[in-house]
């Protein structure tokens, strides 16, 4: 590693935010940076477009920066402009607390990256918990396999869902709900928010006995539950069952990259289709 990067990492770690995000590209082009390994603490918030994940992040994060925090935020395929860096910066403006050097949101499209984030994402959360903060949030949208499979990087994952019932079971269906810790019907202030709680509590109540999970509500419009949001999360222990399925699907996503980023790759596939190998015989040239 040349002496740049070495200064760099120095002075991104003394709080030279422009140096972090540099770093953050760098390792997104594909640089293999040097960073002494830390264990971050690692929060995966995921759950259908909508339901207010930014929104009730940016609230989070103002209870986060009270209690002292220092609180980075990755925002994976935000669908629109204002709902990942833009959305988070109007609240912290309006925020009375400086907050500026507690709060960091970097974006990140999957688009360009076809092989997935699995390479990139470990390196990035290393990097930000070496560099002092303190809680780091991945946010997706949520839907289907390769949100799982980036929520899997998280040590804790929260799911969250609107008071319309029907979108919960997209998660069932997708096994998001297996990975997650609590699961938070956010927009309280709405009619049916309740509704939905309780029939998620049911549900769960005849699905798994032993899998007790925490069901909240919120509204991050009225800033409503979010400190008794916080104080479980931060109670939250990591659960075994679940971790193992979280490294199942870190293992899966970096076979899948193996796989689509060797050379050969296209070569096998050529003669898969006109029949000169079989699925073994290309497995074993892979
Ligand atoms: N009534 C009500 N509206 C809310 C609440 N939280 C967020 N919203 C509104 O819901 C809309 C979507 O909020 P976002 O925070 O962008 O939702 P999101 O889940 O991050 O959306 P995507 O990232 O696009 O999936 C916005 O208009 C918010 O103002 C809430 O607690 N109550
Ligand atoms: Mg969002």
């Amino acid at each position: 590693m040349d002496l740049i990067t070495k200064q760099s990492i120095g002075l991104a770690k003394d709080g030279n935010r422009r140096e972090l995000a540099r770093l953050l590209s760098s390792i997104e082009s594909g640089a293999k940076l040097e960073i002494e390994s830390s264990t971050p603490w690692v929060l995966g918030v995921t759950g259908p477009p909508g339901v207010g994940k930014s929104t009730l992040i940016g609230a989070m994060i103002e209870e986060w920066i009270d209690r002292g925090e220092r609180v980075a935020v990755l925002a994976v395929d935000p669908s629109s402009p204002r709902s990942g860096g833009a959305l988070l910066a109007d609240r912290m403006r309006m925020s009375s607390a400086d907050s500026s050097g507690s709060v960091f949101v970097r974006s990140l499209a999957t688009r360009n990256h076809p092989g997935g984030l699995v390479p990139f994402l470990d390196p990035m959360i290393n990097l930000l918990g070496s560099c002092g903060w303190s809680r780091i949030i991945i946010e997706t949208v949520g839907g289907g396999q390769s949100e799982i499979r980036i929520v899997a990087f998280a040590d804790r994952v929260m799911l969250v869902d609107g008071p319309d019932r029907g979108d919960i079971i997209q998660a069932e269906k997708a096994g998001i709900l297996e990975l997650a810790d609590l699961v938070v019907i956010n927009k309280s202030d709405l009619p049916n928010a309740l509704n939905a709680s309780n029939s998620i509590k049911n549900s769960f109540n005849y699905s798994d006995k032993d899998d007790e999970k925490l069901v909240l509500m919120t509204s991050a419009l009225n800033n409503d539950g979010i400190s008794e949001l916080i104080n479980h999360i931060e109670e939250l222990e990591v659960d075994n069952k679940r971790n193992s399925l979280r490294f199942k699907e870190r293992l899966l996503s970096a076979w899948d990259y193996l796989l689509l980023s060797n050379p050969s790759l296209s070569e096998i596939l050529l003669d898969l289709e006109s029949g000169k190998i079989n699925l073994d015989e290309a497995l074993k040239r892979l």
